[in-house]
């Protein structure tokens, strides 16, 4: 199982215009244990966006087992502000899409069970799918039900004949991980109820480009949305675009909200962000050249500033083993010579090495064990969360690195 060169637009065909060149790169949430390395995967990371419909996604694509299977090591709930969010999402809607005796939520990478447990809790008939079977066990634990499965046309038709219609088909970060959307929308078109809504949310390709975001794009993320590209996507496959809402997790995304064509009348949400988008070109290759430039500049940065650090003999960590980081230490050239290991709280990276890269994972524990001169905040989606709990760091006279929006040390 190669990567697959994708030859043109995988929603409409149409020619995709490569723009940015992110080069060879692993797996992102590939740990490695010292066995693993001779074997390691590679693939070719670029940008393109289609000439015809919008639409952002990579120009490769990387089959679905390799990246999604029992070892998935990526758990929502390790945030306490994801926790939060999600359990806001399950209370949103259980008042408003599931309201109706007998009613049913369908959530496409429910992971392990952030959100559909309150769901669950509150008695309504649910069904993740999440083909990783070691996180889909985490969300049983928790009450949920749940298909260790993909969601796409096929399965979504099984479903439709064990359960019935669904209500609300919700997802969180999860579409945009699917080259297969053609028939993910297949099947969510056939599985809703005629009054239903698919619910998904997704990195913002606004707020990817305004903070010069560049680790959002790898692997596991094949498109990056507008609300112009998903409209166009969700009208070939008879659904409509009927609200949209900006959400500040994970660095800026959209929860978008899908329903059969015709069927519900748009929010005036929807007329006002393809005006803002318009306003503001994200829809153009300019504004993706734009980008381009501003991500080798930051590459450039970034490089330098932790070649000076070695050079005067600090020591330099890294906090969040995200799957974001795998994209900055390849793109950049950054080993454990340079970072000489990474924090973070998930059991199964932890004493592994990092994708490509190979820096060694720790736990939060060993971070104050010395704390390092410097720490480069690899989650910084989540930097409030990690600010708060790692006070000491600071107070020790420690300095955190920053890369986005820009290189700096605070
Ligand atoms: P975080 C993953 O991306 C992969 P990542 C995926 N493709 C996606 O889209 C998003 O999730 C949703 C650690 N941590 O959320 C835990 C601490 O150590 O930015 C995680 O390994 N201490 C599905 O991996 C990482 O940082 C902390 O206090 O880029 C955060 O990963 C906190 C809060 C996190 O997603
Ligand atoms: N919704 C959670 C998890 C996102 S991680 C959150 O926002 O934090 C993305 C999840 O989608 C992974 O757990 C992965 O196993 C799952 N996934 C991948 N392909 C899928 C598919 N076709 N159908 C359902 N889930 C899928
Ligand atoms: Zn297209």
């Amino acid at each position: 199982m190669t990567a697959l060169a994708v030859s043109g637009c995988r929603i409409c065909g149409g020619p995709v215009t490569e723009v940015l060149d992110l080069g060879r790169q692993p797996l992102s949430d590939a740990f490695l244990r010292p066995a693993d390395l001779a074997g390691e995967f590679f693939y070719r990371l670029a940008l393109g966006r289609c000439a015809d419909c919008t639409m952002v996604q990579l120009v490769e694509e990387v089959p679905r087992e390799r990246m999604f299977h029992h070892d998935y090591p990526y758990r929502s709930s390790l945030s306490s502000v994801m926790r939060a969010h999600f359990t806001g999402t399950g209370r949103e809607l259980l008042a408003t899409e599931l309201t109706r005796p007998g009613a049913f939520c369908v959530e496409l990478g429910c992971n392990d069970g952030v959100m559909l447990r309150t769901v669950a809790q509150a008695g309504v008939r649910h069904l993740g799918f999440e083909p990783s079977a070691g996180v889909a066990e985490l969300a049983r634990r928790q009450g949920v039900r749940v298909r260790t499965d993909f969601f796409e046309e096929k399965t979504a038709a099984d479903v439709l004949v064990t359960d019935g219609p669904a209500d609300v088909i919700y997802a969180a970060n999860t579409i945009c991980h699917l080259p297969y959307l053609d028939s993910v929308l297949r099947g969510a078109r056939l599985l809703l109820a005629p009054g239903g809504v698919l619910v998904f949310e997704d990195p913002y390709l606004d707020d990817i480009l305004a903070r010069t975001a560049f680790d959002q794009i790898y692997d596991e993320h094949f498109y990056y949305f507008t609300a112009h590209s998903v409209r166009a996507a969700a009208a070939r496959f008879g659904l409509e675009l009927v609200d949209v809402r900006r959400l500040p997790v994970h660095g800026g995304e959209v929860r978008y909200t899908l329903a059969h064509a015709g069927a519900r009348t748009p929010s005036p949400a929807v007329a006002d962000l393809l005006r803002q988008e318009r306003e503001r070109g994200v829809t153009g290759v300019e504004a993706l050249r734009r980008f381009a430039a501003d991500v080798a500049r930051n590459r450039a940065e970034l490089v330098a500033l932790l070649r000076s650090l070695k050079e005067e003999g600090r020591t330099v960590a890294a906090y969040g083993a995200t799957a974001k980081s795998a994209t900055v230490t390849n793109y950049c050239g950054l080993g454990p010579e340079l970072i000489s290991y990474v924090c973070d709280t998930t059991p199964a990276k932890q004493g592994r090495l990092t994708p490509g890269a190979h820096i060694p994972v720790r736990p939060p524990a060993a971070f104050a064990d010395p704390y390092p001169d410097y720490a480069v905040l690899f989650a910084w989606n989540h930097a409030e969360e990690i600010m708060a709990k790692e006070t000491g760091f600071r107070a020790a006279g420690g300095r955190w690195i920053h890369y986005v929006p820009t290189v700096r040390v605070r």
